[in-house]
């Protein structure tokens, strides 16, 4: 029996308090910590394989280099650090700062407190504008459509005792997006024992699904349908919340208009969901004073996200779910600045999108950021936009970004491709320099980044918590590794950063945990009070309490946005799946997560238990069709391209789709057998045809393909 070490999980956004055993300064076991009040003991079987990553054989114990005949050789971390400095002041030099990005991917979340302002740190130094992340491709759209809609200057209800909750495109019981951290499952039963009623939008019965009270299982890409039917019930119906209408809602007679067309009749039959059914749903809606509607990835994935968020908003507004004047803010930061909320509208934000065209499809920074489907473009490109280096921190843009084979390319074409990750991943095998980094049990860590998530999402928190962990562990013996934090400030610095005159004031040998102190300086809640109670701890803000409008405020929440009632009508026009009719792809490709991995990651025989590929799951009826039983190899066909899969029967899935997980599939070296690598449903997508034209977010599922026995 080793020593019991309280830590917590930064796998996912989830960051789960774990009890970590830990003999001769290894890490032993991982369990949750039945003692954490928020928790109580919850865990997935991600976090509690630490030890197999830590330990695992494959992991990277050094930094590497690859040399001129495409081998790697262990680096000093000293010696990267000077040459990628000298390299990325070199390409400054001869090609201006722009032709410098940086990727930050999922895995940056797991030291977001600390890597994310270093990162910016980096990117101020140099200048550069070109910094990427992953939300356009995951739902980005949400901050393009509350740009356009405006703000409320209070939180939604959110998790704080919703009468009514309705998920569209989400399951947050399997991926901890979209219900309160701690135990989604646990949460969501106790709420429904209390009488919330559930409503779910997914073409396929997920874990969230088999829980509601009524579950719209239509055709993918038809949310807007839904979304602007319901609108339609509710306006149609005077079911509005007639007050906070007139007080705080323009643009309602835009909305009106617009929505005319999208009758339960004609909607039922574009989504093939019965009438009652839509009406019902727009009913159990309304009435209520309290209210939760999120959209998960599906509708974000059909290419609607900007559209489909902008209609939440509205329904939310019009519904009046948003916290009042007296409302306790149960939520508030923690690790973050105290906020003052108010019970009134902020106006729609005139830079929803701004800067220089990029140049690739019409696309421009919006609120959401840089669409990342531009970036291989501009590292393709052969003007003077080009963009020649890339430092990548967590992520795996070989596995994320859509178009396979223009990513590879892209990646190849740059003159510096630096790597932070601590496997040789799909993209590491392509960079110039991949750097080891520490991994979180081996690192200190506070749950800022959920106050973060909580504030800008909407879901995260459901009471104001935190954790510290100190590092439980150090790197393993012989290792040369560096905490991502230290080694973007020591490029910083290199470059010419100077601590003192900058933002962020980082003393001569500073530790992490002193980092997130300096971090933490204007926090509610004292990062010391926060570190003392090991285990984490609950803090509610009893000054947290929504205040009421100031008497001058004008302000109104926007639901007859321009552009939106535009895409709307063209939604109506055009249809939600004109290509359906296409004969040669009848199926809809539809995206899904896994439990025992976290997108490329955690991939291991510990969560996998031995099965390494990713099934390609389709409805027995339409196997039956095509005369495939499980298990058998399958060729999945798209207008782009084809891949191979392996298919499995599930019932669960609405028939004429296919659905299956991202982020598997062979290296760009290995050709190995389709059980041991899985598929990559990335090679059937691009990003030129079908995409949101704000976020550049291209269609990554309700993706049309068919399927042939191979
Ligand atoms: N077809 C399709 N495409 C998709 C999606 C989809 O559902 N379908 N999903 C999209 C979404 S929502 C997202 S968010 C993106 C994800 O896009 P990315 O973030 O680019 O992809 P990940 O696979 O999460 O990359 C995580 C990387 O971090 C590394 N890593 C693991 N542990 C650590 C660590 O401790 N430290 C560091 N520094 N690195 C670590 C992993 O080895 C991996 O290379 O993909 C998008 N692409
Ligand atoms: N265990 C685990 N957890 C994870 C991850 C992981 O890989 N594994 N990844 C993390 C990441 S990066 C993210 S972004 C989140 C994603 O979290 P979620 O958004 O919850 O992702 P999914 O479970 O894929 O849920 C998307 C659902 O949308 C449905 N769908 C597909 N197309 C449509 C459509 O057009 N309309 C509607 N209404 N539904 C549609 C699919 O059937 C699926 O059930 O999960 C995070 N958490
Ligand atoms: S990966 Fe699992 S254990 Fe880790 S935070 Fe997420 S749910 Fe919790
Ligand atoms: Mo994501």
């Amino acid at each position: 029996m080793g020593d019991i070490k309280k830590s917590f999980c930064r796998i996912c956004i989830n960051q789960c308090a774990l009890n970590v055993e830990v003999e001769n300064n290894r890490v032993i076991n991982v369990t949750g910590d039945l003692e954490n009040p928020l928790y109580q003991g919850y865990s997935c079987i991600k976090g509690r394989a630490q030890p197999n990553y830590l330990y695992h054989p494959e992991r990277l114990l050094h930094s590497l280099k690859r040399m001129p005949n495409g081998t790697f050789k262990k680096i000093p971390i000293d010696v990267a650090m000077d040459e990628i400095a000298q390299q990325i002041g070199d390409i400054c030099d001869a090609s201006g700062p722009d032709a410098i990005a940086s990727y930050a991917g999922t895995m940056l979340w797991g030291s977001f407190t600390s890597s994310m302002p270093l990162l910016h740190v980096l990117m101020d130094t140099i200048d550069s504008s070109m910094r990427f992340d992953t939300d356009t491709l995951d739902k980005g759209g949400k901050l393009v459509a509350a740009g356009l809609h405006g703000e409320w200057m209070a939180p939604a209800c959110g998790f704080d005792n919703p009468e009514v909750m309705l998920l569209i495109g989400i399951n947050p019981i399997l991926t901890f997006t979209g219900l309160p951290a701690g135990n989604p499952g646990g949460w969501l039963k106790q709420r429904k024992k209390q009488g919330m009623k559930l409503v779910v939008i997914d073409p396929r019965k997920t874990h969230v699904a088999k829980k509601a009270n009524l579950h719209l299982r239509g055709k993918a890409g038809t949310d807007v349908d839904i979304l602007a039917c319901f609108i339609r019930i509710i306006l149609h119906e005077e079911l509005f919340d007639q007050c906070f209408v007139k007080e705080n809602i323009s643009g309602i007679d835009k909305l009106r208009l617009h929505v005319e067309s999208f009758d339960p009749t004609s909607v039922s039959k574009t989504t093939g969901i019965p009438k009652t059914d839509l009406i019902d749903a727009a009913r159990m809606l309304v009435g209520k004073k309290r209210g939760y509607i999120m959209a998960g990835t599906g509708p974000h994935m059909s290419a609607q996200g900007t559209l489909t968020e902008y209609l939440i908003l509205a329904l939310q507004s019009l519904c009046g779910y948003w916290l009042r004047t007296g409302d306790h803010v149960r939520a508030a930061p923690t690790l973050m600045p105290a906020n003052k909320y108010k019970a009134q509208a902020k106006s729609p934000d005139p830079n929803w999108c701004s800067g220089e065209p990029l140049g690739v499809n019409g696309h421009r920074k919006t609120k959401a950021g840089l669409p990342i489907t531009a970036l291989p473009d501009l590292m393709l490109s052969k003007d003077n936009k080009r963009v020649r280096a890339m430092i990548c921190i967590g992520g795996n843009p070989i596995a994320a970004i859509p178009d396979y084979d223009r990513t590879v390319s892209a990646l190849k074409a740059l003159d510096l491709y630096v790597q932070i990750d601590p496997w040789m991943s799909r993209s590491s095998e392509l960079a110039d320099y991949i750097i080891a980094p520490t991994m979180p049990l081996e690192v200190a860590a506070a749950t800022r980044a959920l106050d973060f998530l909580t504030s800008w999402t909407g879901y995260g928190l459901g009471v104001s918590y935190a954790q510290y962990s100190a590092a439980i562990v150090p790197p393993p013996k012989g290792s040369d590794l560096i905490d991502d934090w230290k080694f973007l400030y020591g490029l910083a610095t290199r470059l010419g950063y100077e601590s003192q005159n900058g933002d962020l004031p980082i003393p001569e040998g500073c530790s992490t945990e002193q980092l997130l102190e300096i971090i933490s300086t204007d926090s509610r809640v004292s990062f010391s009070t926060v570190k003392n109670s090991t285990g984490g701890a609950t803090y509610p803000d009893s000054a947290a309490i929504v205040s009421k409008k100031d008497p001058n405020c004008s302000a109104k929440l926007d639901v007859g946005n321009p552009n939106m009632m535009r895409d709307l009508q063209n939604h109506h026009e055009n249809g939600p799946n004109k290509e359906s009719d296409d004969d040669n792809f009848p199926l809809r490709l539809l995206c899904r997560r896994d439990m025992h991995v976290y997108n490329s990651s955690c991939n291991i025989k510990k969560t996998n238990r031995g099965k390494f590929y990713n099934p390609a799951y389709m409805n027995p009826l339409d196997m039956e069709t095509r005369e495939l039983i499980s298990g058998d190899q399958i060729v999945i066909t798209s207008a782009h391209g084809f891949v191979n899969a392996i298919v499995e029967a599930d019932t669960d899935l609405l028939s004429g789709n296919i659905s299956i997980v991202f982020a598997y599939g062979p290296s760009s070296k290995n050709t190995k057998d389709i059980r041991e690598v899985g598929t990559n449903p990335n090679k059937l997508m691009n990003c030129d045809t079908v995409f949101d034209r704000y976020t550049g977010q291209p269609r990554m599922s309700n993706l049309p393909v068919d399927v042939y026995k191979n």
